[in-house]
C-alpha cells in the first residue's frame, strides 16, 4: 500500500478513537519518520483501545476488589506428618524424574532495568555474589549448568528481556561466551510494549515521528513466549514445564524437584512459592482465595485494613506472601493464546517523556503527567484449571535486590548477607564449624559456587572438600 494510502487509513480510524493528534507533525516528517509513525499506529489495537481508555485510564484508580477474599491452603515447606513427609518424597523424585528427562525449562523475567537499584544497565547484569562478585546472570546460568549435570540433562533457559535493555542482554550473554551454557540452550526473547497515554487518555508522542511506548509488564511473558515462537521451541524440545523466575533474586531454586513434583501430582496448570510475609505490609502480592478462585492481589491493591486482619490466634489473615516464583504449563501459556486471552491492567501514573504538541518541543515533566499500564503475570492464576502453594522458607530461597544500598530492605548489602548466612547454615548442617564474632554474626565470607552445590543435600557429597573455616577467612567452594 502507498504511503498516502497508509496515511488515509491511519488518519481514519485515529479520527474515530480520538487520537489524531498523532499526526500533529506529518508535515515536517521525512519519509523515514512518515513510515515509521505509520507502522506504529498500524500496530495499535484500535478494537480494545477504547475500553482500556475508559477502564483503566479515565476511571478513578484502584483495582476492584472481589467481593468474597479468603486466606488460600499451602503446603507447608517442611513436611508435617508421615502421609505429608511420603508425598514429599515422591514429589521429589518425580520433579528429579522430570528435570532428567528435560520435561523442565527455566524462564527468568528479565525486562525491567536496574533503575530502583541506581544501576544504569539490565539488572541481570549486577554483580552480586559476596566473594567473587558474580553477576545475577553468571549465577543463575552457573546453577543451570550446575543443574544440567545433576540429572544428565542440559536444561533449557529462556530469557525475556524488553525493547529497554534486548541488545544489551544479548551482548552482555555473547561478550560472556554465554557463562559456559551452550548457545542452543539459550532463547533470549523481547516482551511486548504498550503506549503510555496522558492524564485524559491521548496516546503520547515520544518523538515527533515515534509514539510513546513502555514495556507490557511481566504478564506479556505469556503472549511473547507464544510469539517469539518460544512456547513452539519448547514443544519441540518435549518441554513440558516452565520454572519461572525474576531477574532480581540471588536465593532462588532454579530447578526445585519437590515443587514440580507437587505441582504435577496435583495436576496444577500454575503453581507458586510463597513465604509468611515478614509483616501485613511487606511489599508483595497477597495470596487468597477471591470469590473462590486463587489470586494474588499485589501490595498496593491490598487496602491496609485488610492486610492487618488478624485471625483469633493473632496471626494474619493474608500471611502469605507471593516471591513470584511459579511453575506454568507450557499447555496453559497454549491454551491461553489460543483463547485470545487477556489479563486485566494495572496502571502507574509516571513521568513520561513527551513531545508537546503546540511547540513541537520535548519535555521532561517535573510531575507525573502520564500512564503506563502493565499487565502482572500472576494475574494468570484464576485462569488456572486448578493452582498449588508451596510454602518456603525466606533465608533458603528470598533475597530479592531492589533498592539502592542506602534505603529500604531489599538492597545487595542485605542480599550478601543473606547468601553468606545461607551457605554458611548449609555448611553447618555437613557438621562445618562456622566462626561467630560475639554478638553472634558470622565472621567470615562464603561463597558456594553452584558447581559445588545447588541446594543444601548436595553439600553432604562434597564433605571431604570442605576446609576448616577461620574467623575472618573469605572461602568460595566450586
Ligand atoms: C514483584 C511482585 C511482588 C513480589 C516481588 C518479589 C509484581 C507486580 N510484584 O514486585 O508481588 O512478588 O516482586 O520480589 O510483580 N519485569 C519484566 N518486564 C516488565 C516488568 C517487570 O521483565 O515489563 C520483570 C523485572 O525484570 C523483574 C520482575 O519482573 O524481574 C519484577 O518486577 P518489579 O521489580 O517491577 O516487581 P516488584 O519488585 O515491584
Amino acid at each position: 500500500m502507498k504511503i498516502e494510502e497508509r496515511y488515509e487509513k491511519c488518519s481514519r480510524l485515529l479520527q474515530e478513537y480520538k487520537q489524531k493528534h498523532l499526526l500533529t507533525f506529518w508535515g515536517q516528517l521525512d519519509e523515514g519518520g512518515k513510515d515509521n509513525l505509520l507502522k506504529q499506529i498500524e500496530e495499535l489495537d484500535f478494537e480494545s483501545l477504547d475500553e482500556k481508555i475508559h477502564q483503566y485510564i479515565k476511571s478513578s484508580s484502584a483495582m476492584k476488589l472481589p467481593a468474597k477474599i479468603e486466606p488460600v491452603p499451602e503446603y507447608p515447606a517442611l513436611p508435617q506428618n508421615a502421609e505429608q513427609e511420603k508425598k514429599y518424597t515422591e514429589a521429589k523424585r518425580l520433579g528429579s524424574e522430570l528435570l532428567s528427562k528435560g520435561k523442565v525449562a527455566a524462564l527468568v523475567v528479565a525486562g525491567g532495568q536496574g533503575t530502583r537499584l541506581g544501576f544504569d544497565g539490565p539488572k541481570g547484569d549486577f554483580a552480586i555474589t559476596p566473594v567473587k562478585n558474580k553477576t545475577l546472570f553468571q549465577l543463575f546460568a552457573e546453577m543451570i549448568k550446575a543443574s544440567g549435570e545433576k540429572y544428565g540433562f542440559e536444561q533449557r533457559w529462556y530469557i525475556m528481556t524488553s525493547p529497554l535493555n534486548h541488545e544489551q542482554i544479548q551482548k552482555i550473554f555473547k561478550d560472556n561466551n554465554f557463562y559456559g551454557l551452550k548457545e542452543r540452550n539459550i532463547f533470549i526473547f523481547q516482551q511486548g510494549t504498550e503506549v503510555n497515554f496522558s492524564l485524559d487518555g491521548k496516546i503520547l508522542l515520544e518523538e515527533k515521528d515515534t509514539l510513546a511506548v513502555s514495556p507490557d509488564g511481566h504478564g506479556g511473558s505469556l503472549k511473547a513466549l507464544h510469539k517469539s515462537g518460544a512456547i513452539a521451541d519448547m514443544k519441540a524440545g518435549g518441554i513440558e514445564y516452565i520454572s519461572y523466575f525474576q531477574v532480581d533474586n540471588p536465593l532462588i531454586n532454579i530447578f526445585d524437584p519437590l515443587f514440580i513434583g507437587l505441582h504435577v501430582m496435583n495436576e496444577s496448570e500454575m503453581s507458586s512459592k510463597a513465604l509468611t510475609k515478614a509483616g501485613p505490609l511487606e511489599k508483595v502480592g497477597n495470596f487468597c482465595l477471591a470469590d473462590g478462585k486463587m489470586k494474588i492481589i499485589e501490595y498496593s491493591d491490598l487496602p491496609a485494613k485488610l492486610a492487618e486482619k488478624k485471625n483469633s490466634d493473632g496471626s494474619l489473615v493474608f500471611s502469605l506472601g507471593s516471591i513470584a516464583i511459579h511453575i506454568i504449563n507450557r499447555s496453559f501459556v497454549e491454551k491461553l493464546n489460543a483463547a485470545g486471552f487477556a489479563l486485566p491492567y494495572h496502571k502507574a501514573v509516571k513521568k513520561i517523556f513527551y513531545v508537546d504538541l503546540q511547540s513541537g518541543q520535548k519535555i521532561e515533566p517535573e510531575k507525573p503527567n502520564g500512564i503506563k499500564l502493565e499487565t502482572f503475570v500472576f494475574d494468570a492464576l484464576p485462569l488456572a484449571g486448578k493452582s498449588i502453594i508451596l510454602e518456603t522458607i525466606r533465608s533458603e530461597e528470598f533475597a530479592p535486590v531492589k533498592e539502592d544500598q542506602s534505603e529500604g530492605p531489599d538492597n545487595p548489602v542485605v542480599a550478601k548477607k543473606m547468601m553468606i548466612a545461607r551457605w554458611a547454615s548449609w555448611l553447618a548442617q555437613a557438621g562445618v564449624e562456622i566462626p561467630k564474632k560475639p554478638d553472634g554474626s558470622i565472621d567470615c565470607v562464603i561463597e558456594i559456587a553452584p558447581s559445588f552445590a545447588i541446594c543444601r543435600e548436595d553439600i553432604e557429597k562434597r564433605k571431604d572438600k570442605i576446609p576448616q573455616i577461620k574467623s575472618g577467612d573469605v572461602v568460595y567452594l566450586e
